[in-house]
């Protein structure tokens, strides 16, 4: 019987570019039809033909309380009875931000906008606005959305798709976006050596998530904190991804490092339209109306969505909660990389608090380059394997995946029972 997904793809190309609203979601890479997805309950997701998942994907990191929490419900709906948008301010705004002043340790003030680009496009013009410099430092296999600065050797969906420089990026504009290896401390010393004094802003994901997860050296972070404090450079943590993912207090608060500028995303949304950007007083006052750096939003701060984020925010304050998440993901890795050796699999795998990277590659890549050795087809045939035994990895050997509060024993279980036939299925 043909599958309603398939059916349901070959109907959305006709309208849609790729059948998607956003290019990962294509299974380009991984080959395929992409599964429609009907609802969401917890860990779980159910495609057009009804068939269950467990779901590792979390809507890309927002869902760390699951599907249809009902406390999130609940506030969606209590807010919705009251009316969508207004365009003017609303109490809940005030509200969560001072919730994310209080649990981000960098944070003094704070702007909501609706997505992680606007988050991240509107630091970089304020970081531009605040030092009067041009130049921006990103690295290579990071992603930071599709703002055209950042769209300069990026990860994610530009990496899974073969192109992470983007076309329609003015040369003009990318001459300005100064690109460096991950983790590289020697690098970065000598670029501010060279031109420390001309750099706006570094723009680093503190734990990199999309170019699968590389975890920090803790010297790279110490080194970036270092040289921006000497030469006046804005360090930005892009936390879309880590913010409240990685701990309780951000990638921030793990590695004690304090940055000028955060951006945040995904987790404060709680899977609707939040994202954010904030840090210093005396950067924050630069933007309008305070100041001279121009930026805005006619659904910014939407209290339906402001809503949804602060019942999330609040949830996961529950008493252990990112105790719990944490060692279900280290769980779960470690019975991983115990299958895939009992099947004579080359793998490994590494997490951090709640968010896991899973690596064709006998030890967890610790730069771009070591990412790019990986055995990508190999992971190809891991993630098929794995959604026919229902469970549901990211569709891209370049993402990282994300536990949240409602995986289970039983999860995991069913999980690593999928993980022991897929393993030997490569094998074979
Ligand atoms: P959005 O504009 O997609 O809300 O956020 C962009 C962004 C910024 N910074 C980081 C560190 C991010 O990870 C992202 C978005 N992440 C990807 C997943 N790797 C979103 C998924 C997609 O593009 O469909």
């Amino acid at each position: 019987m043909t599958s309603r997904n398939d059916i349901l793809f070959e109907r959305a190309q006709k309208s849609i570019p790729g059948g998607v609203n956003s290019p990962v979601r294509a299974f380009r890479s991984v080959g395929g039809t992409p599964r429609f997805v009907t609802r969401g309950k917890g860990a779980r997701i159910w495609d057009a033909d009804d068939k269950e998942y467990i779901d590792y994907v979390g809507s890309w990191g927002p869902l760390l309380l699951g599907h249809a929490h009902p406390d999130v419900l609940r506030a969606v709906q209590d807010s919705a009875v009251h009316g969508l948008s207004f365009g003017a301010p609303t109490e809940s705004e005030i509200e969560i931000a001072e919730l994310l002043i209080k649990l981000v340790p960098s944070m003094e003030m704070v702007r909501l906008v609706s997505s992680g680009t606007e988050a991240t496009m509107s630091a970089l013009r304020l970081a531009r606005g605040f030092t009067g410099r041009s130049f921006i430092l990103k690295f290579e296999g990071c992603y930071h959305g599709h703002a055209d600065s950042l769209l300069v050797k990026a990860g994610s969906g530009a990496l899974t798709l073969g192109q992470p420089s983007s076309s329609g990026v003015p040369p003009e504009v990318a001459q300005h976006t100064l690109v460096l290896s991950y983790n590289d401390s020697a690098e970065l010393e000598h670029l501010f050596k060279d031109k420390g004094d001309q750099i706006a802003c570094v723009i680093v994901e503190p734990v990199a998530g999309n170019m699968n997860l590389v975890a920090p050296k803790p010297e790279f972070l110490r080194a970036l904190r270092e040289l921006c404090t000497k030469h006046g450079t804005v360090l930005i943590f892009d936390e879309v991804m880590t913010g409240f993912r990685v701990g309780p207090q951000c990638a921030q608060g793990l590695y004690g490092i304090k940055p000028d500028l955060t951006t945040l995303g995904k987790v404060i949304g709680g899977g609707m339209p939040v994202g954010a950007f904030g840090g210093r007083r005396d950067i924050m006052n630069h933007i309008a109306p305070l100041g001279g750096v121009y930026q805005a939003g006619t659904l910014s701060g939407n209290p339906v969505a402001v809503a949804a984020g602060l019942a999330t925010l609040r949830a996961i304050q529950a008493p252990g909660f990112f105790d719990r998440v944490t060692a279900t993901t280290k769980a779960l890795v470690d019975s991983l990389q115990v299958r895939a050796k009992a099947a004579g699999v080359v793998f490994s795998a590494q997490h951090v608090g709640s968010m896991f990277g899973i690596y064709f590659r006998a030890a967890p890549p610790t730069s771009f380059a070591e990412v790019m050795q990986c055995d990508k087809d190999l992971f190809n045939k891991f993630f098929h394997a794995m959604l026919d035994r229902g469970v549901y990895l990211a569709p891209s050997a370049y993402e990282a995946g994300f536990v949240g509060g409602a995986h289970g024993e039983a999860e995991i279980a069913a999980t690593l029972k999928a993980a022991e036939e897929s393993f030997h299925s490569l094998a074979r």
